[in-house]
Order: structure tokens, then C-alpha cells, then sequence
């Protein structure tokens, strides 16, 4: 049995990126019988970053409202919030004690998000690799389907088991493995395909938001930055031509088509065409997402109470895991 770990942060609205790159895939897996998943709303991952800090209640609430009107199932599924489950900062501590400064100093995330300040950026984000390590471990998480910009951290995260299971000498850990599916797709920026899509972005006009509604995904689609050639038939005429990359990419990733189908249909055709198309798509794709969203939200106590029940189940499946890490370490409790 897999036993699938993810999490999305609480950082914004969620975006379109973060429904194609992520979530859809989660969905996919949480229908799989050999799947054993828990998501986690990562409130304690985004306070990493000082903005997010004054509306993170309401944020968590949304995030979950999202996850849960784009298909997850939280009676299939374990869907609960970081900061309700104690077990994932308190394994934090001790796999910190295993980590090397030079693992974490080479995390990439930490370069971009700290941008050319790392002195004044949080050790909190310098310290995320060793938080979401103690996530995925905590569960003996076996698989992590996340978007490829995660695989470092990942990869870190297996690091730090075998660092674990070493030092203890057992095979406690499993080293987790980054499922990054073949349907999942990165999606860039709307302004500058070059850059994530990202909730955090300062500019609203540089994504689309599962909440968006239709006049404002319609204007943002017309608005996205394209180039002045037509679109190629094949995928090595986008090569250096990022924004028709992107384009052509989210419409493939909501038509469940591959890249190449869609080249098919608009090689040869200027942007009018394909953005008008991928407009009305993903306003059809989003607006029922939106419609439960809405719904949810105006139940607050039915979100909080998936959220209480969730973080009762991971709890009972971390609270064994981590107490016999402490055993292990020489931990007194008396
Ligand atoms: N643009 C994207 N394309 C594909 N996948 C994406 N993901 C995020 N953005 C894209 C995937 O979504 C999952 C949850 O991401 P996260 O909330 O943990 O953090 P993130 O990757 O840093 O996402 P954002 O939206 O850019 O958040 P902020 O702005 O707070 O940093 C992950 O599996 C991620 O790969």
C-alpha cells in the first residue's frame, strides 16, 4: 500500500497552477485503491513569510474549502491543518538535529523566495525542508506527488530518513519518493511565462484564482502576455517562446490533452483563437469549483469540523510514530 503525504499552504487563493500541478493529481490518487492519502493545509509552513501572517485563519479555511470542491474526499482521505497535529514539530525537532547546515543552505526555494536577502529573510524558511521532511515522515509517508519544483525538497527529505535510520541503526523510515505524475503540468505566470504561477505573486493579473469568476478569468486570459508569431505545429517551435509554451500548456492540462494534440489544433493560428478557446474552458472547468467554494465558505463550522476530524486521524497515525522516535532517541517520559 502507498502511503501518499501532500500539502498545499495557505498563502492566498489557490490558484489554477496549484489545481493542474497538484490537487487534480491528488484527486486522481485518492481514487486509487492501492492509495493510503492524507493532504495537509500547511499553516505552519506559511509563516515562513511574514505577509501571510494577519489572515492565515481565514486562508486555512479557504485552502481546505478548495481542496474539498475540487474533489477531495475527506472521509476517503485524511484532509486536516498542520499546526492542529503537535506531532509534526515535535518530529521536526530531532530530524533538525540530523540535518546539515550545508543541505539546507542548498535549497533553491530558499535562494528564489529569499530573493538576494538572505539575512533578513526568516529562518523559518531557511528551516521549511526540515518541517515538511517531518511532515511526510511522521506518516512514514512511502510517496509525494508534487509539482517538479519540489523534488529538491524531496529528495532532502529521503536524505534525512537515511540520515535517521543510520544514526539508529534501523530501517525505520521509508525514504519517501517524489511522485511527480506524468500528467502533472508546471504552470507559469500569465505576465511572464518564465515565473511559477504563484499565489504569492504581487500582481493578481499573473494568475488565475479557483475563486476568479468567469468576467475576470475571460479579462485575465485576454490580458496574458503572448508574442507577435503565430503558434507552431510542434513542441520544438515553442522552444524560447515561453508565454505560447504556457499557454498552449494549461489549455492541454484542462483539456486532458497532451501538448502535441493541442499543436495540432492551433499550429499555425495567432493567439485570438486559442485564447478565446482557453477562456470558455477554463471558465467551465472552474466555475462548479467556484460554486462549492462559495458554498462551503458560508459554512465555516462544517470546514472546521472536517479539519478537527481530520487532525484527530493523523494524529492517532502519528502519535505511535513519533513517540517510538522519541523511545529511540532516549527521550524521558515519566
Ligand atoms: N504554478 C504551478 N504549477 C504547477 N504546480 C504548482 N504548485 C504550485 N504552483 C504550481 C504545486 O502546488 C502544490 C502546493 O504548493 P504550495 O502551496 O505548497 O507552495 P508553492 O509551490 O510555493 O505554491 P505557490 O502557489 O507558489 O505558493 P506561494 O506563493 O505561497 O509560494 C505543490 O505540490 C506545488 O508543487
Amino acid at each position: 500500500m502507498k502511503r501518499i503525504f501532500s500539502g498545499i499552504q495557505p498563502t492566498g487563493n489557490v490558484t489554477l497552477g496549484n489545481y493542474l500541478g497538484a490537487i487534480k493529481n491528488w484527486v486522481a490518487l485518492q481514487n486509487e485503491a492501492s492509495c493510503d492519502c492524507i493532504f495537509c493545509v500547511v499553516d505552519q509552513h506559511a509563516i515562513t513569510v511574514q505577509k501571510n501572517i494577519g489572515a492565515l485563519k481565514r486562508s486555512t479555511q479557504e485552502t481546505a474549502a478548495c481542496l474539498i470542491s475540487a474533489g477531495i474526499d475527506p472521509v476517503n482521505s485524511i484532509l486536516f491543518n498542520q499546526s492542529q497535529v503537535e506531532e509534526h514539530m515535535k518530529l521536526a525537532w530531532v530530524l533538525g538535529c540530523l540535518t546539515r547546515v550545508g543541505w539546507l543552505n542548498r535549497m533553491i526555494q530558499f535562494k528564489d523566495k529569499a530573493n538576494q536577502d538572505k539575512d533578513n529573510a526568516s529562518a523559518g524558511l531557511w528551516w521549511y525542508p526540515v518541517m515538511m521532511a517531518a511532515d511526510i515522515l511522521a506518516y512514514k509517508g512511502t510517496h509525494v506527488p508534487v509539482g517538479d519544483d519540489q523534488k529538491q525538497h524531496i529528495e532532502l527529505a529521503r536524505d534525512i530518513a537515511r540520515s535517521y535510520n543510520f544514526a539508529f541503526g534501523v530501517e525505520f523510515f521509508p525514504l519517501p519518493q517524489a511522485q511527480i505524475l506524468s500528467k502533472s503540468f508546471r504552470i507559469m505566470s500569465l505576465c511572464d511565462g518564465k515565473k511559477k504561477m504563484s499565489k504569492s505573486d504581487s500582481s493578481d493579473m499573473s494568475r488565475i484564482n479557483i475563486t476568479d469568476n468567469a468576467d475576470t478569468i475571460a479579462h485575465k486570459i485576454k490580458k496574458a502576455k503572448t508574442d507577435s508569431y503565430s503558434l507552431p505545429s510542434e513542441t520544438g517551435g515553442l522552444v524560447g517562446r515561453a508565454e505560447a509554451q504556457n499557454l498552449i500548456t494549461i489549455y492541454a492540462a484542462l483539456s486532458n490533452k497532451s501538448v502535441e494534440v493541442a499543436l495540432l489544433e492551433y499550429g499555425g493560428c495567432g493567439f485570438g483563437r486559442l485564447k478565446r478557446d482557453l477562456a470558455e474552458l477554463a471558465i467551465e472547468v472552474i466555475r462548479p469549483i467556484r460554486m462549492e467554494v462559495h458554498r462551503l465558505m458560508s459554512d465555516i463550522k462544517y470546514i472546521d469540523n472536517v479539519l478537527k476530524k481530520g487532525s484527530a486521524r493523523a494524529s492517532a497515525l502519528s502519535k505511535p510514530i513519533v513517540k517510538e522516535v522519541y523511545d529511540t532517541i532516549g527521550f524521558l517520559s515519566t
